[in-house]
């Protein structure tokens, strides 16, 4: 049968007669039968990635390109006046998510099965995702989104556990996502979930009763956390996915006869972040169950499991009440209890390294780091901070278990599918290996001085920019010119990732108007990202966003040289039509606060310049283009972490004695932006700017404003311009997941 005739079969009607949404169903059951047939990967050991998060990113346009479907399903579309981009707009985001972590997972999971790793995904099926973004009087509002659908990306089984808790116990349930690898590899994704959930608790906003766990447990993606309830709450999920997982692995092994004796020569376990280190003292609970030792279950535990730091925020890593879990999970209380002994009996003179402090306080990091086999970092800088700083009584005692993976990306979505002129053009210069064999997009320099080839990707470039200005102009009626710089910081809103330092460019930028200098190009400042509900200072930074997108858009005088755009709800579908759009990419972060990042990498790979400083892998992006072609700014990490040591930065000596910053921190509450904003909001996020500034704006500001202001000139310099954005796509190689999994796997997991 052609393709044709089999959709023509599925939709029951010919092709043009159908509607997106009849084409989304059937495309959504030809890829479950093509996924059928394509046998599941095996071999003697797996990998189990647990993650409370998985950013998956819409599934139809990736599983077309993973099963090499996708341009022939586009001609056909074409042949019968439809259009396939617009059918995979019908597939709800599933959310799952809160940014990076979670996006990194999804890519992680592409990567094994392109691979042919045996690797599976575990985690949970939360009914409503991370929120849904919303605007109103130029403030962020917070939407449930429910993104379970039907027909649906995920298939029911009949698998399911009993999982108790001290209160209750609950049956659970679990569905699986097909994870097809590219052209081969066929993993799976299980999300657990429990038949009783109770959607209807969600009242107002994202609120909901968080005491009914048996009604709520996988309602919502990390609900707040703020109050006692919600706490405990995260525990009871951490606790459900990871007894989950156990068991299902367990189970699998039973199966294939194996004796658990030898679970490391068959398992690989990766805990992504703290939220599934539970699943150390369950793991040793199952296996003592089995008949195991103790001291022998945590020799085999340990050598089963590996775990992934992605931060050095220390709010960031969980640390829970005894009595929390005491209530929640007691059976594991004398396990992490003889853990905690274990710990306490080797290192007795360092109260740093237990996992039960003199508080009652229980580090879930700890956990991993004394009964895991391995810890990694990131990127090279963040696991170098961790040796030295964040982790280093650790590193002292297990110097053997610390290594660095930097992240990566999946370049089949970041590319292939979010890019596909630019990824059809470097097939006909390159031919297609550097689609399984990123590094071979080196050979691109090779046309460093081609300028048909640079004309190709900058007309590449532009129309992806005229693109984006149409959805710009229809999801968030602004009005941008493809010509104009286009300038792109889109993350999750945090102090650390210095959105306010960019819109206090924005501000200087006005001023310099407004005394009638310009740049030569018009400038288009986008952002995009969330806000956590309870985080008030990142809220703040939002609304001084949409408030200086107010005033500046609407100034006559300005908005001929610079417009800002605010793209509410940025997700992994804005991401795919944003950044390919971009010329800078800021990656503006205090250096040593973030951990790697991951848009810096997609931004190069679509040939965006960064703009960043020394941290996270921005710094291996410097290393692979060379000074020439990124723009550096901003203190380094050993200054940084120099002046929060000695106590030495004050941000009020900035306000007090830098004529040009206080002007630009004064306008915030300035006539023109109370005339629009929030009197309070802006005045508190002014006050704190001046007072305290605890992720150092100031100390950045003017470097950054300086290195910026050459940056867009420089953009004029199209020849210049344009060879650099070919070496930004020619070094990206480096950053592809693919090669992030192989060295998991050398390193760590020992799959094949
Ligand atoms: C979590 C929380 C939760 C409580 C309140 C404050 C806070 C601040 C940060 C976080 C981050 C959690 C971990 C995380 O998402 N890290 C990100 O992981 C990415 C993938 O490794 C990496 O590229 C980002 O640099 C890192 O921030």
């Amino acid at each position: 049968m052609t393709l044709e005739q089999e959709l023509v079969s599925l939709l029951g009607k010919p092709i043009a007669d159908a509607k997106r949404r009849e084409l989304y169903a059937a495309l959504l059951k030809l890829v479950k039968q093509k996924s059928a047939e394509r046998p599941v990967t095996s071999g003697n050991k797996k990998l189990y990635y647990i993650s409370a998060e998985f950013l998956t990113g819409k599934q139809l346009g990736k599983n077309l390109i993973n099963l090499n479907l996708y341009d022939e399903v586009d001609q056909l579309f074409k042949k019968y006046g439809k259009s396939l981009s617009s059918v995979e707009d019908v597939e709800e985001e599933p959310s799952l998510g809160n940014g990076g972590l979670g996006r990194l997972a999804a890519c992680y999971l592409d990567s094994a099965a392109t691979l042919d790793l045996p690797a599976d995904g575990m985690g949970l099926r939360y009914h409503f995702g991370l929120f849904k973004q919303e605007f109103r009087d130029h403030k962020q509002y917070e939407v449930p989104d429910r993104w379970l659908s039907s027909p649906s990306v995920l298939t029911k089984t009949n698998v399911s556990y009993t999982v108790e808790f001290g209160k209750l116990s609950v049956k659970s349930r679990m569905y699986d996502m097909d994870v097809l690898g590219y052209k081969t590899g066929h993993n799976m994704l299980h999300l657990f979930d429990i038949d009783s959930v109770d959607e209807s608790l969600v009242k107002e906003g994202i609120d909901f009763d968080k005491t009914a766990i048996a009604k709520n447990l996988t309602l919502f993606l990390y609900p707040d956390d703020s109050d006692e309830d919600g706490r405990k709450l995260r525990i009871y999920q951490q606790y459900f996915m990871v007894s989950n997982a156990a068991q299902y692995i367990l189970d699998e092994e039973k199966k294939a006869g194996h004796n658990l004796m030898d679970l490391a020569d068959h398992v690989a376990i990766q805990i992504n972040d703290t939220h599934p280190s539970m699943v150390i003292p369950e793991l040793i609970r199952l296996l003592i169950k089995e008949g195991i030792p103790f001291y022998k279950a945590e020799e085999i535990v340990t050598n089963v499991c590996a775990y992934t730091n992605h931060t050095i925020l220390a709010e960031a890593l969980e640390k829970w009440p005894y009595a929390y879990l005491q209530e929640v999970v007691p059976q594991l209380m004398p396990i992490i209890g003889g853990m905690d002994f274990g710990v306490e009996c080797a290192y007795n003179n360092n109260p740093d390294l237990r996992i039960i402090d003199a508080g009652n306080t229980v580090h879930m990091a700890h956990i991993d780091m004394h009964y895991g086999h391995s810890i990694n970092g990131v990127a090279a800088l963040h696991t170098d901070i961790l040796k030295k700083q964040e982790l280093r009584p650790f590193y002292n005692i297990y110097p053997e278990k610390f290594n660095n993976k930097t992240n990566g990306i999946t370049f089949r979505r970041f590319i292939m599918h979010a890019n596909p002129d630019l990824s059809h053009k470097i097939d006909s210069l390159l031919g297609a290996s550097w689609k399984s064999n990123a590094t071979d997009l080196e050979r691109l320099m090779q046309y460093y001085n081609d300028e048909n080839v640079l004309n190709a990707f900058a007309e590449i470039k532009h129309n992806n920019k005229e693109r984006a200005a149409q959805f710009i102009l229809d999801k968030e009626g602004v009005e941008v010119d493809p010509d104009s710089v286009f300038d792109v910081q889109v993350k999750r809103f945090h102090e650390y990732k210095r959105q306010q330092m960019n819109a206090l460019w924005v501000i200087y930028e006005y001023f310099r108007i407004k005394s009638g200098v310009t740049f030569p190009h018009p400038v288009t400042v986008i952002f995009g990202g969330k806000a956590a509900p309870a985080y008030y200072q990142a809220q703040a930074v939002i609304h001084l966003i949409l408030c200086l997108q107010e005033l500046i858009n609407n100034d006559p005088q300005v908005s001929k040289y610079l417009k800002v755009v605010m793209l509410k709800n940025y997700n992994v579908a804005k991401a795919e039509k944003i950044i390919p759009a971009a010329d800078i990419s800021e990656q503006i972060s205090l250096a040593s606060k973030e951990a790697s990042g991951t848009s810096n990498m997609k931004f190069m790979l679509n040939g965006a310049i960064t703009l960043g400083t020394m941290d996270g892998a921005n710094v291996e992006i410097k290393n692979l283009v060379g000074d020439g072609n990124i723009y550096i700014f901003g203190r380094s990490s050993d200054e940084v972490i120099n002046l929060y040591n000695t106590n030495g930065y004050h941000a009020e000596d900035y306000y007090k004695y830098h004529e040009s910053i206080r002007r630009c921190i004064d306008f915030i509450t300035s006539p023109e932006m109370l005339a629009i904003g929030d009197a309070k909001l802006l005045g508190d996020l002014k006050d704190n700017l001046i007072h305290k500034d605890w992720f150092m704006t100031l100390l950045d500001l003017e470097s950054y404003c300086n290195v910026k202001e050459t940056m867009i000139y420089d953009y004029s310099d199209q020849e210049r311009w344009k060879r650099m954005s070919l070496v930004n796509t020619a070094k990206a190689g480096f950053f592809s997941s693919d090669r992030s999994i192989a060295e998991y796997n050398r390193d760590i997991w020992h799959l094949k």
